[in-house]
């Protein structure tokens, strides 16, 4: 006989599933038993660093991850982080334990009341199976669902006594099942785009996360070139596009209406790609463009293209869009290459000469942290960025070049960072994950300090502390609130708390303490913690 639970790890199994992230709970028990040898079971101390650490995976992997939780107390610890799945399009396959079946009606102990109801605003789908033989099949409905167009994370509740029933005659089909999205734009919808293009003047490109997600900035690149054209990057990046020490970047746009407006004037054609059409942030209300700026979005996001306020858009993968833009683009002479750059978009060229914020005597500039890791850390690094008002100074310093380069919380919920950074090192073993954490981000993941310890995965954490939330107190001053309660987390030690989960770690107050203790970490093959004491401006 074939059991649920046996028939399940096949499915997951012809899906490259292997690595399962979790935290388990006594309905969790049954799915665990005999365990297979060729899966990996990586425990997370709170559903919220375990959520985090398998977005960071599913996301540095692109492919369906399955996640394992505790019914509805661990569902509910893991959704603030899986805010940030939702944008940032991460293929999760959550599944949550539920009570015996014929108990659950009597509310016993750890019973997941409504369970598929309870993570739905977040979730593309989620469900129940309304009988044990069916819970393969539902997984399979999960797994294709979390990975169709657009992708993101999806949810299963199990009663536990399904696993050890008998699969039905017909289950072994689901292992062989593939399901392929095939859509991508027609040939007279690109020559319709190409054309917008070919006769704009001075257009220019914005990009977002899901360049990156679909492996696809060689193709930003290439159509970017072949236009001359100035290149940004969509407000709020949870991932980078684009090279940003690319000639043709002008950099990160910011959060509101009005800059945006003023960053793109000039421009009489806008072509967004692989970005909602934008996640604006602070409150500037005014026009979205100038008169005469046309707008082109590039999604595969049915609800990106559906919801956005203006532009006329194209819902198609934005891989295969750019690449075919690339090439259908009538390619520009230099001298109209000049003309594509607006006065406002000197940001590439600011960004060589921006001069480096002063140390303190016994504090760092944020500056300095990132020029450090620049300048120490080896080729092909990953940054996994949670340290709020700090962004700025991060891609004023840091150099992101490769696909798959940066990370960031695609929602702005803390506790992403990170452990997400230890689940993007598990997934690229063969490159080096740097994590830049705010002092008040560190603490809603710190747990995943201890996963990182356990499985030695060697992820170099700088913890920038400067004893207060930042981005909260730049926000006193734009609404104008003067001093709230809640700002300032002072007097936590993180080299203690390091050590206590288990990662050997150090303080540094200048830089060449700090940059002795970044060459220490990189020739090490072990995770460690850096406190680096920075101020706040
Ligand atoms: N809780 C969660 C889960 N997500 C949030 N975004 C917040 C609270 C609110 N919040 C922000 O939006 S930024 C921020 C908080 C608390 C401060 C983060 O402080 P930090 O970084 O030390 O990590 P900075 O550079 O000092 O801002
Ligand atoms: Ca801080």
């Amino acid at each position: 006989m074939t059991t649920i639970r046996e028939a399940t790890y096949d499915l997951l199994r012809s899906n490259g599933m292997r690595t399962v992230f979790g935290n388990p709970g006594s309905n969790e028990l049954l799915f665990l038993k005999d365990f297979p040898e060729d899966f990996e079971y990586v425990l997370g101390l709170h559903e919220g660093a375990v959520v985090a650490m398998a977005d960071g995976y599913a996301q540095a992997t692109g492919r369906p991850t399955l996640v394992n939780l505790h019914a509805a107390a661990g569902t509910g610890n893991g959704m603030g982080v899986l805010t940030n799945s939702v944008y940032s399009h991460s293929p999760l396959v959550i599944t949550a334990g539920q009570q015996v079946r014929d108990t659950v009606g009597q509310e016993v102990m750890l019973a997941n009341m409504d369970a598929a109801q309870l993570p739905r605003p977040l979730v593309k789908w989620s469900a129940e199976p309304l009988a044990a033989t069916d819970v393969p099949r539902t997984l399979s409905q999960a797994i294709h669902m979390a990975t169709l167009p657009a992708p993101g994370p999806v949810y299963v509740s199990v009663p536990y006594d399904d696993w050890e029933r008998e699969a039905d005659r017909n289950t072994h089909h689901l292992a062989r099942r593939t399901v392929t999205a095939a859509a991508a734009l027609a040939e007279d919808q690109l020559a319709e785009i190409a054309a917008e293009i070919d006769a704009a003047q001075h257009p220019v490109l914005v990009l977002g996360p899901d360049v990156d997600a679909e492996r696809a900035n060689g193709h930003a690149v290439a159509l970017a070139e072949r236009l001359g054209c100035p290149v940004w990057i969509a407000p709020s990046p949870a991932r980078c596009p684009f090279p940003n020490t690319h000639p043709l970047f002008r950099g990160v746009l910011p959060a509101n209406v009005t800059s945006i407006r003023e960053l793109l004037s000039g421009h009489d054609l806008v072509v967004v790609a692989g970005a909602p059409v934008f996640r604006y942030h602070h409150h500037r209300p005014g026009h979205f463009l100038d008169e005469g700026t046309e707008l082109i979005h590039l999604s595969n996001d049915p609800s990106e293209v559906a919801r956005a306020p203006f532009g006329r858009a194209y819902l198609a993968p934005v891989g295969d869009s750019l690449a075919r833009l690339a090439a259908a683009v009538a390619p520009r002479t230099h001298a109209s290459r000049t003309t594509g750059t607006t006065a406002a978009g000197q940001a590439g060229a600011a960004r060589a000469q921006a001069p480096a914020g002063v140390d303190r005597a016994d504090r760092l500039h944020p500056d300095t942290v990132f020029r450090t890791l620049a300048e120490t850390a080896p080729e092909g690094v990953v940054y996994v960025n949670e340290s709020t008002s700090t962004a700025d100074s991060f891609w004023n310093n840091a150099v992101l070049e490769g696909q798959g380069s940066f990370y960031s919380p695609a929602s702005g919920g803390l506790g992403f960072g990170l452990p997400a950074a230890v689940g993007v090192q598990l997934a690229h073993p063969e490159r080096r994950v740097v994590a830049t954490i705010g002092d008040g981000s560190a603490n809603f993941g710190i747990t995943g300090l201890w996963t990182a310890a356990q499985y030695g995965i060697p992820v170099v954490f700088v913890i920038l502390n400067n004893g207060t939330y930042g981005a909260l107190r730049r926000f006193t001053r734009a609404l104008d609130t003067g001093e709230t309660p809640g700002l300032d987390v002072p007097r936590i030690d993180f080299v203690h708390l390091a050590n206590g989960y288990g990662v050997a770690a150090e303080s540094v107050n200048t830089a060449e303490e700090l940059r002795t203790a970044l060459q220490k970490a990189f020739a090490g093959n072990v995770p460690v913690l850096i406190e680096a004491r920075t101020y706040f401006e």
